[in-house]
């Protein structure tokens, strides 16, 4: 199931992930083809059609049961990949029951408001049988920030002792700023050993309790998970991690939350050879680059970031990046982003990175956990008959979502962007003889005429948009240009695998 790669493994979805650049930088062929535009080469490598699962989702705030049905009903159907699940072990209970309590882990036993360890174990296989994995959130720096008190599953603990599980020399305890608490986010020493948010920090650098850790992660592997989502990684130095995972007896993917900010002291090149990486600057250059009207910056984003396609984990936001305040170029759902469809066409169109989507709630208050039942687990997602609940926004359920899914499977085997011209208002490239897109950000329909490696013939919009007629369509000519009208701040998509089957049918 699972290829070796360095010091650490990608799933097999991830193998559309090529280790080259679209474009090498030196290979750019920029001609004026018209007032702001630009050319861009074309590499045309249609293989052969081949349909994998390239798009994984995160889902937040659902139970195990929701997630397993949604798994059976959505997500297996529409091929996505993986699911990444909220942290599962047991956590602070906090007046109001706020999201949050979950990323203050108090023991290791999978109990949790998500659900028991049966009905995550459940969830697991019910998940893998309709094929999609599941990735664990798991908190592997820090306990609770609390000075004492009893978890959701019953564990008693203080701030620096948790029962059989953690000593006092278990901790960092990095003798900053009075009380450990990390302060100084352009220090080493501090990012790695210093309490987060007032967060016991755990002692990484020992064996014993890199063992624990690894224990942990073996136990969620053990009931079926096929990867990690490793929280605050940047607040675990390299080389702790690397001693924690050594430990891990199973192969399993990986990507690391870790937020880059600039002139903070760690890197990605440190942290890349320990699993995928989270890529925040890509998913706030997309929030740009609309809100500027400055597509053609989309081009040359991905390599901009200096993380590689083949480690890159792509989004346009997470729990995190949707509660940021609204003067941030977060391009988020619940926001009603006006960009978010054209931004999220981007996302799954292009070829770059591990595509995540984010599936939530909405909410008011930055704090606002879901509804709970009456032993505090979270209600259901979904109702016995599918149908989404509230506050849940089942965003994935979106047709059009799953028509660009379905692109992005489908086209994976030409993981190259194709004929790409831009403006500031639009973008238009291809996937070779496998597709083409073209991204509209100006005010008033547009006729379009861009050069695609289709077949003459007429082709209608692949994707089912909100507010588009599904009669919208385009005529490629003989010489491959194709000639259309696309909406304002609307994009038109070609899937078309029929195309390659039949030519390479010849
Ligand atoms: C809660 C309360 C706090 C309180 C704390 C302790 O909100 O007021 O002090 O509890 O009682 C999540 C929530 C937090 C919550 C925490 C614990 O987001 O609000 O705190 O759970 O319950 C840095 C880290 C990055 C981290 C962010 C939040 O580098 O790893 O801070 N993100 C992950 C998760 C979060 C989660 C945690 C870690 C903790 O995704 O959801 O916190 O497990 C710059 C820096 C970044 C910094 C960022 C902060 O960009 O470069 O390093 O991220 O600012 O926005
Ligand atoms: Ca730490």
């Amino acid at each position: 199931m699972f290829y070796s790669f360095g010091k650490k493994f990608l799933s097999i979805c991830q193998s559309g992930k090529k280790k080259y650049w679209p474009f090498s930088p030196t290979g750019f062929q920029i001609l004026p083809l018209a007032l702001g535009i630009f050319l861009f080469p074309a590499f045309t490598d249609a293989a052969f059609v081949k349909t994998k699962r390239t798009v994984m989702i995160q889902v937040f705030q659902w139970n195990w049961n929701s997630i397993a049905e949604e798994c059976e009903r959505e997500f297996g159907p529409m091929g996505i990949s993986a699911v990444q699940v909220p942290p599962p072990q047991e956590h602070i209970v906090s007046s109001g029951s706020p999201w949050w309590e979950r990323y203050q882990p108090v023991s290791y036993q999978i109990h949790s408001r998500s659900g028991t360890r049966e009905q995550f174990r459940s969830m697991v296989d019910r998940c893998k049988k309709v094929g999609v994995d599941v990735y664990a959130d798991v908190v592997l720096n820090h306990m609770s920030a609390l000075s004492a008190g009893v978890g959701f599953a019953g564990t008693s603990f203080q701030h620096y002792e948790y029962n059989s599980l953690w000593r006092p020399d278990s901790f960092h305890r990095c003798g900053r700023n009075g009380n450990n608490g990390l302060v100084n986010f352009y220090d080493r020493f501090e990012l790695h050993h210093c309490d987060l948010l007032g967060m016991a920090d755990l002692n990484t650098g020992k064996r014993d309790v890199q063992k624990r850790l690894a224990q942990y992660l073996d136990d969620l592997l053990d009931l079926g998970v096929s990867g990690f989502r490793i929280d605050a990684a940047k607040h675990i130095s390299p080389e702790d991690l690397q001693g924690i995972f050594r430990w891990v007896k199973r192969d399993h993917y990986r990507v690391l939350e870790l937020i880059l900010s600039p002139g903070e002291p760690v890197t990605s090149e440190e942290y890349g050879p320990l699993g995928d990486l989270n890529n925040f600057a890509y998913a706030y250059g997309v929030g740009l680059a609309f809100e500027n009207l400055e597509l053609h910056k989309l081009v040359s984003l991905p390599g901009n970031t200096g993380i590689n396609s083949d480690e890159a984990v792509v989004f346009l936001e997470n729990h995190d990046l949707e509660r940021r305040p609204d003067a941030e170029p977060i391009l988020s759902f619940r926001k009603k982003s006006p960009w978010f469809p054209l931004a999220m066409t981007y996302l799954l169109t292009w070829p770059y990175g591990y595509p995540q989507l984010y599936s939530g709630t909405f909410f008011s208050d930055y704090d606002a956990g879901s509804p709970l039942d009456q032993n505090g687990f979270l209600q259901n997602a979904v109702s016995e008959e599918g149908r989404c609940e509230q506050p849940f926004t089942c965003m994935h359920r979106l047709l059009w979502i799953k028509d660009l899914v379905k692109f992005r499977n489908g086209t994976d085997s030409v993981f190259s962007a194709t004929r790409v011209i831009s403006g500031g208002d639009f973008l238009s490239y291809g996937r070779g003889k496998l597709g083409h897109v073209i991204l509209h950000a100006g005010s008033k329909d547009r006729i379009f005429e861009v050069p695609t490696d289709l077949s003459p013939g007429k082709y209608c919009n692949s994707v089912r948009f909100e507010g588009r007629s599904s009669t919208e369509c385009g005529e490629v000519d003989a010489q491959g240009l194709l000639r259309v009208v696309v909406g304002a701040r609307s994009a038109f998509v070609i899937y078309a695998p029929g195309q390659l089957a039949a030519s390479s049918r010849k």
